[in-house]
């Protein structure tokens, strides 16, 4: 665990047209992480399959991919203490029908397959999904108000 710990945060095509990208960064603002990349991105089938290798055995992964491929995401990095579990936390389970209400998915998703919002579940996974989504880097720069001095 590291207060610079950082974790990729997706918000999926269907969270994008549903309008919810503002409250979804605000919960993450809110929460004391600090942005560190962040970028509306139609991505591509290949693309999708690179981010989902480990599910292309499971028969929903074509469904996945087309989901996935509908429209825009919003691509995003943010750091800080504990940053991948705490964002699976906030996000809920991924099955909306068991995530607890205060989460992203509790409180707007429904349906496993549309979920709003992904998060890496390791701290290899997001070092990974980094590097995918964001070969360009990241953005580095200090805040003025560290949110997270203990
Ligand atoms: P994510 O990667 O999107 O954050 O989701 P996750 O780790 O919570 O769940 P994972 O098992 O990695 O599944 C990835 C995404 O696949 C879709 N899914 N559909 N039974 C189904 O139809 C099914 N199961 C999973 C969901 O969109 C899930 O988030």
């Amino acid at each position: 665990m590291s207060i610079k710990e950082q974790t990729y945060i997706m918000i999926k095509p269907d969270g994008v047209q549903r309008g919810l990208v503002g409250p979804i960064i605000s919960r993450f603002e809110a929460r004391g992480f600090k942005l560190v990349a962040l970028k509306l991105v139609h991505a591509t089938p290949e693309h999708l399959q690179k981010h989902y290798e480990d599910l292309k055995e499971k028969s929903f992964f074509p469904g996945l991919i087309k989901y996935m491929a509908s429209g825009p995401v919003v691509a995003m990095v943010w750091e800080g203490l504990d940053a991948v579990k705490t964002g699976r936390v906030m996000l809920g389970a991924t099955n909306p029908l068991a995530s607890a209400p205060g989460t992203i998915r509790g409180d707007y998703a429904l349906a496993v397959g549309r979920n709003i919002c992904h998060g890496s579940d390791s701290v290899d996974s997001a070092k990974k999904e980094i590097a995918l989504w964001f070969p360009e880097g990241i953005v580095q720069y200090n805040t003025l108000l560290a949110p997270m001095i203990f």
